[in-house]
């Protein structure tokens, strides 16, 4: 029976609505979901294509011991066993819990019920400490807990709205569709963007400050000095609802506005506009993210940023207030069920006495943590030197996503004892566990999470649990039990909810922020009919829109915000062995490591190598040509890139995604590269900042595939594969080409012997051609050359899906183009409707002047709008072309 769901997207922290349809053939479609307050039915191309994800391949399906097909029982067994031993033998802290802000809540709060309570240690952490933890340190040192004080609408109240950190555009694209609106309507709104490279987001803000990395508590420090002596300063907020001030300003009057320009890179006359910007703008948001926390003094970026909104008293007020953007759809959750080392459950103190006593009261709970646990970067240290010696990871891949990417995979390796709860059998972690635990995944699994303006919505199941897949609640909970644990006897998510709400009003009497006790003792009927809902919802409180702090009220115990005296000064990581900054982030259509969007040939099609983005000032003096490939090294490891030459990037800065993994490309962990270097306060480790050293990879022969199945890894130096229409496509270099081509196709790709084998060789050139076929089917073309190939990709990939009968078209395989009348429609810009740049140029040479002009010819852009930008800089780039 078909079949509609409302659910939520499972990628980014604006946490969309999303409405899930099941025809009846069993077919899965998707839309935003009109009524969800986050979205109002806006998706971006990642949530349009949650579809075209869901397939089984590669999924984990059955428990596995050792790479053995196991049984449940076995398997769960077997966890509760080596969990119990290690800590009868070595004690509670010589075991380890690893999870992730994509963990539901109800995960997320047994795991942390079940190591706080009954294992009683502290030794949880989860990839949010690579995420929110500065963050969530910058709120408790100045509210006394972990808030977001401001809500979605804010944004479109605002007059200013400053973007530090953060590439919105890509990373968050629904608000910033929700901006764009706004901005559409009251031209007189301003956006801002602070980041050391010019992401798509500048290319929409009416100001793009191009800092030095790490120059933000410079910057900020010189805006509060700023705006202590103008007319923006809100004394009798400052008076009545803060402490500290003196001594912050006396900080940041320390340094002079030459001083300041200095350490951020910015001229005096940028500094002054922005200053001025701001201090006359009452209606101020600053959205902050990645680039503020993921540093080595991001915490103090925080508090410097804080402090503005304190002293202007813009906080907690309609458009008004510092905010923090999360970015995994359950970051905030996980912060909620206090799934970080150094917290408690429900926004609850560790280092408090009262509160350790409340929450194992609360939970008849044996014993209780005394003290906060590892922190990631120190948790896989305690891997390493063999403190821990029983690990649990779930829902993240810390082989890919740590920093020193590559002592991390050897600690795994040789940790007595691994397991691992994922929805994919091979991701780089999955591969080294002893015990896999199959977990449902995003549309088969049942709970709830909050987004970043502390929206609660529900995620529903839609579709039949595959092979044995069971919830990661449900793993957690059953060990739990079979370690002899009371307290885990639970039906569902609604009973886990419950208690989680329940555990949030627990005595809490307003003294905690973090209050849904309106939700506790709630039926699963309840639980399934859930509307979205912001919190706090004390008991008998009705839903409604909430905001933080504009008459004070913060949760120190004086109830007074604190500001922080934060010194500025950068932690330089460059030498004369490495003198490059290495810069790392994402990019629009592809999540982390891959694991669900590489499966999405439309998501794959946008940037579909692994790349360094480079100045081509730099690149010139190194060497390096456009397209060429280049190696980047220190001391912790080395990868292989694609150059992708831009002026977007500052001279003397490289930027890398880091999305590509084991899975995907030869060797392109960019994590590896990265020091294990934290934020003294948060812990979260610097991702954003190190050294590196960059030259071309010299390579003397390059290759192109497409193939009709997903190959396994290659033996070459460079490869990188991306999911396409009807099969793969590969990127190759070579140090020397193969000598037989053709035995290397077969041997590499594992081909039968009985397909039909064509091939072209051009002596003089260089060049080699090879196609295989099983009937009229293309199975694989591979097109080499001594110089990077140039073949059209999209033509190329077509002939996977087109019916090759005759041998004229067998051969016109290797003519490795389009035939005449036939367009190459170039690089995908839209995902939605795969429109590529050839034809986006071609409509604008055709009179096509404006985004919605092409939108109407080519469709481009109508859909989730995500690339909207970019089609807007191809009519700009055609315009100057002409105008030249
Ligand atoms: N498409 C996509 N969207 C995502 C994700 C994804 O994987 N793909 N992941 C989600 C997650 S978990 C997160 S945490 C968010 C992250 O969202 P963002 O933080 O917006 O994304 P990043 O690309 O990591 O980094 C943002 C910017 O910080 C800049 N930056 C680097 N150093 C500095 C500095 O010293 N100062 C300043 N001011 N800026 C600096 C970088 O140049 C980069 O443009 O995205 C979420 N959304
Ligand atoms: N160089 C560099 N490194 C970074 C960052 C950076 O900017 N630069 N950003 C950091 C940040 S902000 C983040 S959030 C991390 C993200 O890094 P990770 O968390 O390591 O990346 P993901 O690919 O999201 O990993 C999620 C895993 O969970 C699996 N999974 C999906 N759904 C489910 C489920 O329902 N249950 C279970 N059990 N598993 C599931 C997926 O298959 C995948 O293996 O990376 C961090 N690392
Ligand atoms: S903005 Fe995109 S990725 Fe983020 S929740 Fe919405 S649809 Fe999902
Ligand atoms: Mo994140």
């Amino acid at each position: 029976m078909p079949h509609e769901t409302r659910t939520t997207c499972p990628y980014c922290g604006v946490g969309c609505g999303v409405i899930a349809k099941v025809d009846e053939h069993g077919i899965v479609s998707v839309k935003g979901d009109p009524d969800h307050p986050a979205n109002l039915g806006r998706l971006c191309s990642k949530g349009s294509a949650l579809a075209d994800t869901l397939s089984m391949d590669g999924r984990a399906l059955f428990p596995e011991i050792r790479g053995e097909r196991a049984d449940w029982n076995d398997a769960l067994d077997l966890v509760a066993q080596k969990f119990s031993e290690a800590i009868a033998e070595h004690g509670p802290d010589s075991v380890a819990f690893y999870v992730s802000g994509q963990c539901l809540t109800e995960d997320y709060y047994v795991a942390n019920k079940l190591m706080k309570g009954f294992i009683g240690s502290a030794n949880i952490d989860t990839n949010s400490r690579l995420c929110m933890a500065s963050s969530v340190a910058g709120h408790r040192r100045a509210f006394g807990s972990d808030t977001v004080p401001g809500t979605y609408e804010d944004l479109e109240l605002a007059d200013l709205i400053i973007l530090v950190g953060s590439n919105l555009a890509w990373c968050h694209p629904v608000l910033n569709q929700r901006i764009q609106a706004a901005k559409q309507s009251r031209p007189g709104m301003k956006i801002v963007t602070i980041d050391p490279r010019r992401s798509v987001s500048a290319d929409l803000a009416d100001m793009h400050l191009m800092i030095r990395s790490d120059g933000d508590v410079a910057l900020f420090n010189g805006l509060l000095a700023h705006l202590a002596s103008s007319s923006a300063f809100d004394h009798d907020y400052v008076a009545a609802h803060t402490t500290g001030f003196p001594d912050a300003l006396e900080v940041a009057k320390s340094r002079t506005i030459l001083d300041i320009s200095q350490e951020t890179g910015l001229t005096v006359v940028e500094l002054r506009a922005f200053y001025r910007l701001f201090e006359t703008t009452g209606k101020v948001v600053t959205c902050y993210s990645q680039g503020v926390n993921q540093s080595s003094i991001g915490t103090d970026k925080v508090n410097a940023i804080l402090n503005c909104h304190l002293a202007t008293g813009r906080i907690g007020k309609p458009g008004m207030g510092p905010f923090s953007l999360t970015g995994q759809p359950n970051a905030m959750g996980g912060r909620e069920v206090g799934g970080l080392a150094n917290m408690l459950a429900a926004h609850m103190n560790i280092e408090s006495e009262a509160d350790r006593e409340r929450v194992q009261r609360f939970w008849n709970a044996p014993t209780i943590a005394q003290k906060p646990g590892l922190k990631a970067v120190d948790m896989f240290e305690a891997v390493a030197d063999g403190r821990i010696k029983a690990l649990w990871i779930m829902a993240t891949n810390p082989v890919v996503s740590m920093p020193d990417a590559d002592r991390v995979r050897e600690a795994i390796r040789n940790c007595p004892f691994v397991v691992v709860s994922d929805i994919q059998k091979n991701t780089d972690t999955a591969a080294l566990a002893h015990v896999l635990l199959p977990a449902t995944g995003w549309g088969e699994k049942d709970g709830t999470v909050t987004n970043s303006e502390r929206r609660i919505s529900r995620q529903r199941g839609f579709l039949d649990l595959p092979g044995e897949t069971r919830p990661d609640w449900w793993h957690m909970a059953e060990v739990a039990k079979r370690m002899g644990f009371a307290g885990f006897d639970y039906a569902g998510p609604a009973e886990i909810f419950a208690e989680h709400a329940a555990l949030s009003a627990f005595e809490n009497g307003g003294s905690r922020d973090f209050d849904i006790g309106a939700r506790a003792n709630m039926g699963a009927d309840e639980f399934d009919a859930m509307m979205p809902f912001q919190w706090p919802q004390p008991r008998g409180m009705a839903a409604s829109t909430t905001r933080f702090f504009a008459k004070g009220g913060f949760y120190t115990p004086d109830r007074r915000a604190r500001f922080i005296a934060v010194k500025s000064g950068r932690d330089d990581r460059t030498g004369s062995d490495a003198p490059f900054i290495l810069n790392t982030g994402r990019i629009r259509d592809q999540w982390h490591t891959m694991t669900r969007t590489g499966k999405a040939a439309r998501l794959s099609s946008h940037l579909a190598e692994p790349f360094v983005e480079i100045n081509p000032a730099d690149a010139l003096e190194l060497g390096i040509s456009k397209a060429g490939l280049v190696q980047l090294e220190n001391g912790f490891g080395s990868v292989v890139l694609r150059a992708l030459l831009t002026e977007r990037q500052p001279r003397g800065s490289v930027f890398v995604p880091m999305h590509w993994t084991d899975e995907y490309a030869a060797d392109a962990r960019i994590g590896a590269l990265l020091a294990p270097r934290t934020d003294p306060v948060s812990g979260q480790p610097a991702l954003k900042h190190a050294g590196v050293r960059v030259r071309p990879a010299e390579m003397t022969a390059f290759g192109f595939a497409v193939v009709a199945f997903r190959p396994g890894r290659f033996d070459a130096p460079y490869w990188g594969m991306a999911k396409a229409e009807g099969g793969w496509r590969v990127e190759f270099g070579f140090d020397a080409m193969p000598d037989d081509m053709e035995a290397w196709c077969r041997d590499s790709f594992g081909l039968s012997d009985r397909m039909e084998h064509l091939a072209y060789a051009d002596s003089t050139t260089g060049q080699q051609r090879h196609g295989f076929f099983e009937d009229d089917r293309l199975v694989l073309a591979f097109y080499a050359a001594p110089e990077p190939v140039a073949v059209s990709r999209d033509w190329a990939v077509k002939q996977l899906s087109t019916s090759l009968a005759t041998a004229r078209a067998r051969f016109a395989i290797l003519a490795g183009r389009p035939g005449a009348g036939q367009m190459d429609p170039g690089a995908t810009v839209c995902s939605c409707f795969s429109v590529g740049v050839n034809q986006i140029v071609a409509a604008v040479a055709d009179g096509c002047r404006t985004v919605e002009a092409i939108g109407n010819a080519l469709s481009a852009g109508t859909n989730c709008g995500s690339c909207r930008v970019e089609i807007k800089g191809i009519i700009d780039g055609c315009r100057r072309q002409a105008a030249e």
